[in-house]
């Protein structure tokens, strides 16, 4: 008897925890979806504070505008990988049109991508803020080519 209250407390516990386990088992695609949203979160914070620079809300500070060019160079290479089959319905604002267009899609991923390098080359070392102002105006024209066809709007 006492065994056998043992085993069904165990069991209740054990259906719980297989309960709350389905519950929250992601999807490949949730899980996609969180993956390139959490590149695009990095890389806006990356790409803000030298947005901000830009337009002089924020003083110029060569080595802080350098490290931000370099991060959003290396993370611009990952939101790509979570852009998977299906994972255009669900939580979040890219369109399925980016499936139906992948080829294009991919050659503006790479845009930004190739952008974003040359910035973070044209930064490293540079105190020069006027001259860097036309290779960060590339790069948010290569974010914006994106949003612009492949994101719902805010
Ligand atoms: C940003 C931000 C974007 C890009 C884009 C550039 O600061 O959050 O999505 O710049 O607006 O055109």
């Amino acid at each position: 008897m006492k065994l056998g209250k043992t085993a069904l407390i165990a069991g209740a516990f054990l259906s719980a925890a297989m309960v709350m386990t389905t519950l929250s088992a992601a999807t490949p695609q949730e899980n996609a979806i969180e993956y390139r949203q959490a590149a695009y979160t990095m890389i806006r914070n990356h790409f803000g504070p030298m947005g901000a620079m830009v337009k002089g809300e924020v003083e110029f500070n060569a080595e802080a505008f350098a490290k931000n060019a370099q991060a959003v160079a290396t993370l611009s290479q990952f939101p790509l990988n979570g852009f998977i089959e299906g994972s255009y319905e669900g939580d979040t604002a890219a369109k399925p049109e980016i499936a139906a267009k992948m080829e294009d899609f991919k050659a503006k991923m790479e845009t930004f991508k190739v952008e974003a390098a040359n910035l973070a080359k044209a930064a490293e070392g540079s105190s020069d803020l006027a001259a860097l102002k036309p290779q960060f105006a590339k790069v948010a024209e290569s974010c914006k080519a994106c949003h612009d066809i492949y994101r719902e709007k805010d």
